[in-house]
């Protein structure tokens, strides 16, 4: 009876667009302006930040629904609060996608980020004190595998791997022996900045042979996982943690995927253990965006920001530059700028000075802070959904390199810069409009 009141009330009342920039425009100028001028601002650069992307414009109305409105503490079927029917269903409907997406029993679709996501895992796992053994950042890792300055390094004892100071590639022999060294409860295999392929099922034989849990944070090749452009961790991890905003392309959020055995431990981690309400209108776009990455499109979509990643290693190769591992294979080229005389910073500004976007990075083994760093990070997760073509992905990586070698040079700046202007004119932000 309740739910036939319910149906006719929710069918009957008329609603108003959930979105109109005129409610914002006309209250609040001073925000309405500021959104247009990022608007303008992403319209008009070039967007190689690795961990950045465009989402659709299908995911962007479900982000700005009045989902937000609605409390939903607990889980589909065991909520705190009424009226929480409608939320369960749209939760539902995100975990059982997500499940679909990489194949797995369990899926958390709560976490308001990789950071949290990350949080509640170790929460759910091990205990405070227990060792953990992640990729150290300054090679490659985040902060939340265990860096000194996060809960991950004050709250666990952290002991930390690297990439080989030859090939810049993670030295799996290496992390087998630490790992039978320090008897880590939990292994961290995932990256940030490490532009090659993880290899999951060495990670997995060296968690098994050391007694501990395998957790795979896939923040940045969730999109490539899912897309099956970089191998699955599913088969070798306890526990995946991720973002959906990187190559996933979807809204700024976390999840965590587990076999089913996991999945009270790691329910009960993220709400109550680490959150309270969950974000409904975050939960309505992760859906969309793991319905996005059910699309046979979104494979190819895949495929093309590995092979734009490759463009831009080969180019930069070919012109001299130093690419830390001698090329890609994901979504990232890491550029050591150490031939150029030149600064991280320094490179990140003289591209943005020419409309081009991307971020100071350290590179393994670096002697400079990671505010000034020594190398550059250039990802094409954003680039691939505007739909740069393999020629224009040519043409930006040789405009980097004319800036990159002479970034004072102020016709060099404004050459790039047309061009910049002109290729993204070219292609609009998908949704923006
Ligand atoms: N800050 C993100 C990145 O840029 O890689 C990771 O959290």
């Amino acid at each position: 009876m309740v739910d036939r009141i319910r149906a006719s009330l929710y069918s009957t009342v008329s609603m108003e667009s959930p979105l109109s920039s005129d409610a914002l425009r006309s209250f609040d100028p001073e925000l309405f302006n500021l959104i247009q001028r990022e608007h303008q601002r992403q319209s008009t650069t070039i967007d190689l930040i690795a961990s950045e992307n465009h989402v659709s414009r299908a995911v962007r109305e479900a982000l700005g629904s009045l989902l937000t409105d609605k409390y939903a503490e607990g889980y589909p079927g065991r909520r705190y609060y009424s009226g929480c029917g409608i939320v369960d269903e749209i939760e539902t409907v995100a975990i059982n996608r997500a499940k679909a997406v990489f194949g797995v029993e369990h899926a958390n679709v709560q976490p308001h980020s990789g950071s949290q996501a990350n949080f509640a895992a170790y929460l759910a796992l091990i205990s405070s004190g227990s060792t953990i053994l992640g990729m150290d950042l300054s090679h490659g890792g985040h902060l939340t595998h265990g860096a000194e300055v996060s809960f991950s390094g004050k709250f666990f004892r952290s002991a930390t791997y690297g990439v080989d100071r030859k090939t810049s590639l993670i030295d799996y022999d290496h992390v087998r022996s630490l790992a039978l060294h320090q008897r880590p409860s939990l292994i961290i295999a995932g990256a940030s900045s490490y532009p090659r392929v993880i290899n999951f099922s060495i990670f997995g034989e060296i968690a098994r042979e050391a007694g501990a849990l395998l957790l795979v944070d896939s923040a940045h090749i969730a999109g490539l996982i899912a897309g099956g452009a970089h191998p699955s961790p599913v088969p070798h991890a306890d526990i995946i943690t991720g973002t959906t905003q990187k190559t996933l392309r979807g809204p700024r959020g976390g999840f965590i995927l587990c076999k089913s055995t996991f999945g009270t431990k790691i329910d009960s981690a993220v709400f109550p253990g680490s959150q309270g309400g969950p974000l409904m209108h975050t939960i309505a776009a992760k859906a969309v965006c793991f319905q996005e990455a059910l699309l046979p499109s979104f494979k190819d979509y895949a495929q093309t920001v590995v092979s734009n990643a490759q463009i831009i290693a080969e180019e930069l190769i070919e012109a001299g530059l130093r690419v830390v591992s001698g090329g890609t294979d994901n979504h990232l080229v890491l550029v050591d700028l150490a031939n150029l005389n030149m600064t991280g910073k320094e490179a990140q500004d003289a591209l943005e000075r020419a409309g081009i976007v991307a971020n100071r990075n350290k590179i393994p083994y670096d002697t400079r802070s990671a505010m000034i760093a020594g190398g550059l990070r250039l990802g094409t997760p954003a680039i691939t959904t505007r739909g740069f073509s393999p020629d224009e992905v040519r043409a930006i990586s040789r405009d980097i390199c004319a800036v990159l070698r002479e970034p004072n040079s102020e016709s060099v700046r404004d050459r790039v810069h047309r061009s910049v202007l002109e290729m993204c004119e070219r292609h609009p932000i998908p949704g923006a409009d």
